[in-house]
């Protein structure tokens, strides 16, 4: 069975595009792969965090996960920095991987440009690098992302390659895999904008926690464009279009349909449907998490990930450093 790995920060709480770019591909392919998802927690800590509000949600996370739909009968779940490998194994990264090659990642260009004169962590800088030993201690096959992963994961494929060239064959260089449809979930009150967890507004982005109500008038209230025609046109109507992609991967009806049924009919009726649609997909999220919160089930998963999880990461770091000399001969 191939495998897959993938993994979430808990920088904040999930949004409908963690949902749709993420969390709903992993439990589509957890019937035909091995799968092991974590939440990467240690991702998180390359910016301040409240120490209280990570545990929190890393639980809930966990809790998302479950409630979502993946089955942790199939899928192993876990915590990042319970294992200790992953951190180690990022350093021997570190060591084969080149500042050049970092300093063009476009999510780390892209937050320095946003956080200009406040102090940038060295974390934030060699972030890939830890997500490239996240996926590559697992000899992973594939790794389901959204559409701004994409470069991590080719730096990911290069750091192996290299690593293999010079030591011998040793990681598997892994695959992305990306939503044809969905992969990019844009902010509702900015659709030139990915919809992102830690933005500061919370008009754009939908949390799978927030309020029916609250969804309903956010989906209402999203940025459109002053024509009334739903028609799909990532250039000149992004707004429009990006909630025809939330209708159409949520809904699975094509964006062909989409517009037909909604031909000659304003924006008004669009948004109210889809209202009920994300409405309609969350409520039942919502209310399995409420009952998996509670009760004892979600760290009673965690060990069971982190046991299994721990023997196999053990190992490959143990290898690792053998074949790169560290240590005694073993
Ligand atoms: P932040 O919003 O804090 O930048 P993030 O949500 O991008 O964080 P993660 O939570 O680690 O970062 O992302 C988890 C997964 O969700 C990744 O595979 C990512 O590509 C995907 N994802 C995140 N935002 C979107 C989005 N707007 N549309 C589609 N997929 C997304
Ligand atoms: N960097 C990713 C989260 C992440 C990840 C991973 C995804 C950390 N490690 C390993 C896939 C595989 C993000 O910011 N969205």
């Amino acid at each position: 069975m191939k495998r897959m790995v993938s993994g979430i920060k808990p920088t904040g709480e999930l949004t409908l595009g963690n949902y749709i770019g993420a969390i709903k591909n992993f439990i589509e392919f957890q019937n035909e792969y091995e799968m092991f998802i974590f939440i990467a927690d240690l991702h998180a800590l390359t910016k301040p965090q409240d120490r209280l509000k990570l545990r929190k949600r890393i639980k809930d996370i966990t809790a998302l996960y479950i409630a979502c739909g993946l089955d942790p009968d199939k899928v192993t779940i876990f915590i990042q920095s319970e294992i200790p490998a992953h951190s180690q194994l990022a350093y021997l990264l570190e060591c084969h991987s080149y500042i050049g090659e970092l300093g063009r990642m476009t999510q780390y260009k892209d937050q320095i440009s946003k956080q200009a004169g406040e102090s940038i962590t060295a974390s934030l800088f060699t972030y890939p690098v830890l997500m490239a030993a996240d996926i590559i201690l697992y000899d992973a096959d594939f790794v389901p992302v959204g559409d701004d992963q994409k470069q991590h994961i080719e730096l990911t494929r290069n750091i192996a390659q290299r690593f293999n060239s010079r030591h011998g064959d040793f990681f598997k260089v892994p695959e992305p895999v990306i939503p044809k449809q969905g992969a990019r979930i844009m902010d509702l009150q900015d659709p030139l904008n990915k919809m992102s967890k830690s933005d500061d507004s919370d008009k754009g982005y939908i949390l799978l926690l927030d309020d029916l109500n609250r969804i309903k008038n956010k989906i209402k209230g999203a940025v459109t464009d002053s024509f009334s025609d739903v028609r799909f046109d990532l250039e000149k109507k992004p707004g429009i279009s990006n909630l025809m992609t939330i209708y159409s991967t949520l809904t699975k009806k094509s964006i062909k349909e989409i517009e037909d049924k909604y031909r000659g009919k304003g924006y008004g009726e669009f948004k109210s449907d889809l209202a009920d649609i994300v409405v309609a997909t969350i409520k039942p999220i919502q209310e399995k998490y409420n009952n998996i919160i509670k009760s004892t089930k979600i760290d009673e998963i965690l060990d069971v990930g982190r046991d299994k999880i721990s023997k196999i990461a053990y190992k490959k770091i143990m290898k690792a450093n053998n074949k790169l000399g560290l240590g005694r001969k073993r």
